[in-house]
């Protein structure tokens, strides 16, 4: 008796999950995220920083057209959103900066090596906290589990090494932010930008 009562339960939670399923795949979605985009002076500076440090940490190093710096990152978004994303974007206002990438560092729990800022302007901290509200605000699902440190990935699944190379600091001026997405490449992950705005 006991198990004749529990069967619809059972029966109906075995067709939810079905039902979901079908309307998540009825739609395409991409993996997106709003970042900075180096110039192709200051990317090849940091791609030659990533093959020095290729040399000693063996991994994957990205390749120069793929570094960034990451403001905030979506995840998955349906395509029929993408659209809201530009719509909040379009909202801001915020003026150009300059950074001074001067440091790197190896992260044991991603692997990764990266380049970044010992300090930035407070204008980024304000373009970053501008996007995420504006995102949130939105209704667009921003992550905020990680307190916001501006880095650009060198390399993957790299190897601790006991020192990273030495290079001169890169001054890089920033006058725009970008909408990007992931996609699957032949050699790892690939980016693509999607459109971008202006700093004033
Ligand atoms: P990473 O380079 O430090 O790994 C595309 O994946 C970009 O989004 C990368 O710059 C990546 O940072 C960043 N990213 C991926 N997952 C993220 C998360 N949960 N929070 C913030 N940034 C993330």
């Amino acid at each position: 008796k006991g198990l004749s009562l529990a069967r619809p339960a059972i029966e109906a939670s075995r067709r939810r999950p079905w039902r979901c399923c079908a309307a998540w795949m009825a739609e395409a979605s991409q993996r997106v995220f709003l970042a900075l985009w180096p110039g192709a002076e200051v990317a090849g500076r940091l791609q030659h920083i990533a093959l020095e440090a290729e040399k000693r940490c063996g991994s994957r190093r990205m390749r120069r057209d793929t570094l960034h710096i990451t403001l905030a990152f979506l995840g998955e978004v349906a395509e029929s959103r993408l659209p809201l994303i530009g719509e909040a974007m379009a909202t801001l206002q915020a003026g150009r900066f300059r950074l001074r990438i001067d440091t790197s560092g190896y992260w044991a729990h991603n692997r990764i090596v990266w380049a970044g800022c010992r300090a930035w302007p407070a204008q980024l901290d304000g373009l970053v906290g501008d996007i995420r509200c504006a995102l949130a605000d939105a209704g667009l699902p921003v992550a905020t589990e990680n307190a916001f440190f501006p880095h650009v990935t060198l390399l993957r699944k790299a190897q601790a090494v006991a020192a990273l190379p030495e290079f001169e600091s890169i001054d890089w001026p920033v006058d725009a932010w970008v909408l990007a997405a992931s996609s699957p490449a032949s050699d790892g992950v690939g980016y693509r930008r999607l459109t971008g705005w202006p700093l004033t």
